[in-house]
């Protein structure tokens, strides 16, 4: 990579106030994040302006973050893992939000009430986990470039229905990237597809889902850097409930059915 962002003592800050601007995406602004092809690492973002956030910031239809910094301040800046903590961004149904960086600390992320797109959206240090998916059964959540680190336990939080696709993603010391809620009061059918995901160890599984409520989880080309000894698992199944216990693994790998994968769309660097 010819960028370095090491070089961040030259990178001026500037503090922008007021809330997200809200604009137009134009056409042919939505390219996705490419991650290198190579093994090389994905190219984590430089910010252009910090900005604290005390209260949940609630946006919908086009948002573009213009590479700003979010971090949670006030009631949202306490920085541990309780859960119940409220997200410094919480998107209406069909929103779509592009060039955001949440930094530390993260509290709860970015919630989806609906359908969302986030585009370009990376997590310097995620929260109690990095985004929450609370939508319908027909909702459509998608991920689009973008990256998260840092995740004591999981990234993507599903706790609605519908499907979630993430695509071009850099994931990098993590404990779940995906998990279809395992024992939520509303459990219904979830749907995960991954596919071209930079994956850097430590991290615990790539995605949990509930084979008992027929959810499905499909992976290709994804990528694991730095895990000698295939630690990582793919695709972890479990026995999901209503009533708030923890639930049992039941298998992991593919098995035709929940866990959607050949061998060889895993691939080890
Ligand atoms: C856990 C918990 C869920 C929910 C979730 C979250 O999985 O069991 O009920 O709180 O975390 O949204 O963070
Ligand atoms: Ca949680
Ligand atoms: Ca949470």
């Amino acid at each position: 990579m010819a960028k370095n962002h090491r070089r961040k003592f030259f990178t001026k800050r500037k503090t922008i106030v007021g809330s997200l601007s809200a604009g137009v995406l134009v056409a042919g602004a939505l390219t996705s994040t490419s991650l290198m092809s190579t093994a090389s690492a994905a190219e984590w973002p430089t910010p252009s302006g910090d900005k604290g956030v005390s209260q949940t910031q609630e946006l919908s239809g086009e948002v573009d973050g213009k590479m700003v910094r979010y971090f949670g301040e006030g009631d949202l800046g306490g920085g541990g893992q309780g859960e119940g903590q409220d997200p410094i961004l919480k998107l209406a149904d069909g929103t779509t939000l592009k060039n955001v960086i949440i930094g530390s600390p993260a509290a709860d992320g970015i919630h989806c009430e609906g359908s969302c797109t986030l585009e370009n959206v990376w997590w310097e240090d995620v929260g109690e986990d990095a985004a929450t998916f609370r939508g319908g059964d027909n909702a459509t959540y998608n991920i689009n470039g973008g990256g998260a680190r840092g995740a004591d336990d999981k990234v993507l939080q599903f706790n609605g229905g519908g499907t979630l696709k993430v695509n071009d993603f850099a994931v990098k010391d993590f404990g779940k990237l995906v998990r279809s809620c395992g024992n939520c009061s509303d459990q219904t059918d979830r749907h995960v597809e991954l596919n071209n995901v930079e994956v850097t160890a430590p991290g615990k599984s790539l995605v949990g889902v509930n084979e008992n409520y027929g959810d499905t989880a499909k992976l290709s080309r994804i990528r694991i850097l730095g895990d000698e000894d295939q630690k990582i698992k793919p695709c972890v199944r479990y026995q999901g409930n209503d009533s708030g216990d923890e639930p049992e693994e039941t298998g992991e790998g593919p098995d035709g059915k929940t866990c959607l994968y050949k061998e060889s769309d895993i691939s080890y660097e």
